[in-house]
């Protein structure tokens, strides 16, 4: 059995969730509860505060555990990291007053800033060579600069947006963040059995995420031409089509290169074009 400490409610909460189900790993899940146990899967779930679970992993309380590499990086914590995931992505940035003039990072020193990540700000001002007075507080840092606690302010920023209403402007980006995997470092032989097989499955639905299912019907004389258009997982299959002359081909697009292939592939003559998504993708 492996434990797994995720957040209980927060914003990493609900796509931790869903990774585990979408890797067919089944549960009851309900807010009022702090543990639950997978029905079809050696997996226990713990529910925690975010901030928490880098100490619980460490610790053996819990196998294994999702959280922000904003929160792991700024507890010390990174050897635990095993796997970045992909969601919950944001930066850790400094910002100031709108109407302040800013130029670069040296317009902070000797200047007060409020944030609740202290470590990360205090190393990358170290790095610039830039002293300034770090004031730590644990909630609302974009306010600290309106009410006179801070000049500047070091906070996650997602969409900008609370930035925005506080008026303060992002100014230098300290630190990119994404939810990641970590691990005890001494599981015992069987815990590192299941976290294998979690991972496999894992990466299947990392890998399918990214990749398209794509159908479409070719004249047979363009068959090579369009297949080279398409770096699929193989090489693409080919069926014959009831009307003579015609085939269907079948193959795995990148999410990224998706629209620059579907128009070479219109200009080469293909027709009736189907992109469909993918669940799983074992290659
Ligand atoms: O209760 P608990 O301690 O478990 O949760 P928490 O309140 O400490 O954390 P939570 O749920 O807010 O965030 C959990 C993790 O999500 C963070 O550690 C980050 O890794 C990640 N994350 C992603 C974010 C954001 N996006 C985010 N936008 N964490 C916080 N914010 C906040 C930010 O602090 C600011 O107040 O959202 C505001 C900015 O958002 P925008 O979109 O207006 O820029
Ligand atoms: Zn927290």
């Amino acid at each position: 059995m492996l434990r797994l400490a995720i957040q209980k409610s927060g914003r990493l909460s609900e796509d931790s969730l869903k990774l585990i189900r979408e890797c067919g790993i089944t549960f009851i899940s309900s807010s009022l509860k702090l543990k639950t146990e997978s029905t079809n899967f050696p997996l226990e779930i713990l529910y925690l505060r975010d901030d928490d679970i880098p100490g619980y992993v460490a610790d053996g309380v819990a196998d294994i555990g999702i959280v922000g590499e904003n929160v792991l990086v700024e507890e010390g914590m990174q050897a635990l990291a095993v796997e970045q995931l992909g969601f919950s992505k944001c930066r850790l940035s400094l910002a100031v007053p709108k109407a302040d003039e800013y130029s670069d990072i040296t317009d902070l020193e000797g200047k007060n800033i409020a944030t609740s990540y202290p470590n990360l700000l205090q190393s990358y001002l170290q790095e610039k060579g830039v002293q300034a007075h770090i004031h730590t507080i644990s909630g609302s840092v974009e306010i600290a600069p309106s009410i006179g606690l801070a000049d500047a302010i070091c906070d996650i920023v997602s969409s900008g947006s609370t930035l925005i209403s506080n008026g303060l402007k992002e100014v230098e980006r300290v630190f990119k963040s994404q939810a990641v995997l970590i691990a005890n470092e001494n599981l015992n032989a069987d815990k590192k059995q299941i976290l294998e097989k979690l991972l496999f499955r894992i990466h299947a639905v990392q890998r399918a995420q990214k990749a398209k299912y794509i159908l479409l019907n070719t004249p047979n004389e363009k068959i090579a031409e369009i297949s080279r258009l398409l770096p699929g997982a193989k090489s693409p299959s080919i069926l014959p089509l009831a009307e003579e002359g015609w085939s269907s081909l079948h193959s795995v697009v990148n999410e990224d290169d998706f629209w620059e292939i579907i128009e070479k592939l219109k200009d080469a003559g293909a027709q009736g074009i189907l992109v469909v998504p993918i669940e799983k993708m074992i290659v």
